[in-house]
């Protein structure tokens, strides 16, 4: 049997109709080939975080098994962002506005550090808009290089608050 990998994403939207990309995002997730939507988050509102002022996040988090791996879920990600209206990369502000943005976050206990993908998300663990969603429906995925449950992540940056 090919074997099915365990895949944490975070979801987010800021421009358009908010709670409608949420709901293409879970939608087209479902229906990706050799792949299974687990769960799905309810929509956080949150504030926008980084240098670039914009109009306040919804943001989710989605739990989904898959044979497709890392490069190949990529590429699945980026072609639904761009459906839902996201311009190409280059004509984009970093940290910038969005309709869709769909990032993995974890991948089984996968450690991928290259050009263009790094797994675990390299900011997830210090943001809130990222762990809430998360914790709701994977309380317990471990990140492989803090060794620490997200959960326990969520309760660190409350903490810290
Ligand atoms: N990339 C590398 N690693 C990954 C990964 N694990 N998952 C590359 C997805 N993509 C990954 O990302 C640019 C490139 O990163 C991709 O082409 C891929 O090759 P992007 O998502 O297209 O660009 P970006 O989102 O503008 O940059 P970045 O650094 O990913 O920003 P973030 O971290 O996504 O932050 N505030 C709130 N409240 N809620 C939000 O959701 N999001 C951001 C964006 C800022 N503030 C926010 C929120
Ligand atoms: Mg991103």
């Amino acid at each position: 049997m090919i074997h099915m990998h365990t895949v944490c994403l975070g979801i987010g939207s800021n421009r358009g109709d908010r709670q409608a990309h949420l709901e293409a995002a879970k939608a087209r997730l479902g229906k990706l080939p050799q792949t299974e939507l687990v769960d799905f988050s309810r929509a956080f509102e949150t504030e926008p975080v980084g240098p670039i002022e914009q109009k306040s996040y919804l943001n989710a988090a989605a739990v989904i098994r898959t044979t497709l791996l890392p490069p190949t879920l990529l590429g699945f990600l980026h072609e639904i962002e761009k459906d839902r209206g996201r311009e190409v990369a280059e004509l984009r502000i970093r940290w910038g506005p969005r309709p869709l943005d769909l990032d993995i976050l974890l991948y089984d206990d996968w450690v991928v550090d290259e050009e263009n993908l790094t797994i675990p998300h390299p900011l997830m663990h210090e943001r809130a808009f990222v762990l809430e969603p998360l914790a709701e429906i994977a309380p317990r995925a471990v990140h492989p290089i803090l060794n620490k449950t997200v959960n326990a992540l969520f309760a660190e940056i409350q903490e810290g608050s």
